[in-house]
């Protein structure tokens, strides 16, 4: 029998291409010179697309792709995909949840831990010989018995929340609804503004979509205040950058904790020049196990699709 061809749109470890060039007859779009040549050779010949959920699918692959059938994203997040576009055709979505949820919100957790000690200085402090020549490391702030805000109480939002209840936080959420399922002492504010200004830390775990795009702006980064951070574990687009930017160079803000970024893996220069932030090369799901699980379910989902099963985890 042939086998489906299929889009690949960026690179996946060997353990997992290995299998997906087993199954399939894989095109390596990110390895084409001249993409658009590429696709248009390709392009009538494919029937899935396999991604990432950071470079997803533009309305542009997806229309240089006449016969396209399904999109399996490696991420949970599928806001780069266009599905207006998917939508129109019929093409089905599928990504990775569940299997990433506990290794994002550990990422974000400790992201907040990291900062708020200054353990990546006090590392330093003890590598570069200042430890023995001026003594204690500067004195930072406390994080147990502080007071935690997460926008976007779903999957990831709500591992995030009940690691915090082990550190003694105050835990309060803001969602278009409160959840049933939340911890009864877990706090319930409706307005992403007023949440801002009742926590020290704020964590940003919201699936990103157009009605979501720079939630995160410049009132709300003006109510989490000169002593508040910001921890971003979503996507860059939740936050106006140009307003977190000028906010943390004023100090307005006290701090942020990122690991996504507007146009990564390339970032505002601005970024680097500040004291006050931890930058993270979008890896929250990056853990062995977490990346094997994931790479498992975009071939199963493919593998489903072909073979005319059920998806396992569709999206559209
Ligand atoms: C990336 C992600 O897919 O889950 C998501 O939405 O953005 C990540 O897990 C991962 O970095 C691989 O590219």
């Amino acid at each position: 029998m042939t086998k489906p061809q299929i889009l690949q749109m960026g690179p996946y470890p060997e353990w997992d291409q290995v299998p997906l060039d087993a199954q399939f007859t894989v095109h390596r779009y990110f390895e084409a010179e001249d993409k658009a040549g590429f696709l248009a050779k390709v392009g009538g010949d494919i029937r899935g697309i396999a991604t990432r959920g950071e470079l997803g699918a533009t309305a542009e692959t997806i229309a240089a792709c006449p016969n396209l059938e399904v999109i399996s994203v490696y991420g949970v997040g599928y806001d780069a995909v266009n599905l207006d576009a998917c939508r129109a055709r019929s093409i089905r979505v599928t990504n990775t949840p569940d299997v990433l949820t506990g290794d994002v919100a550990d990422l974000g957790v400790a992201m907040m831990l990291t900062l708020s000690r200054g353990m990546i200085g006090a590392a330093s402090w003890v590598r570069d010989g200042s430890w023995a020549a001026k003594g204690l490391y500067p004195l930072r702030s406390r994080v147990w018995g502080k007071r935690a805000g997460v926008l976007g109480l779903g999957r990831i939002g709500y591992e995030v929340a009940k690691r915090l209840q082990g550190f003694d936080l105050d835990i309060a959420y803001c969602n278009p609804a409160p959840k049933p399922d939340a911890a009864p002492n877990w706090r319930y504010v409706a307005d992403p503004v007023e949440l801002a200004r009742d926590v020290d830390f704020l964590f940003v775990t919201l699936a990103a979509s157009a009605a979501t795009r720079h939630i995160v702006g410049k009132d709300v980064l003006a109510a989490l205040g000169p002593e508040g951070m910001l921890i971003n574990i979503s996507r860059a687009s939740n936050i106006d950058e140009e307003a977190l930017l000028t906010a943390l160079e004023n100090r307005t803000l006290g701090s942020a904790a990122l690991d996504v970024f507007e146009g990564e893996p390339k970032l505002n220069p601005r970024f680097l020049a500040l004291d006050n932030v931890l930058l993270q090369p979008h890896h929250a799901s990056g853990t062995f196990e977490t990346r094997k699980a994931m790479g498992q379910l975009l071939r199963d989902n493919l593998t489903a699709h072909f073979a005319g099963r059920n998806l396992l985890t569709p999206v559209l």
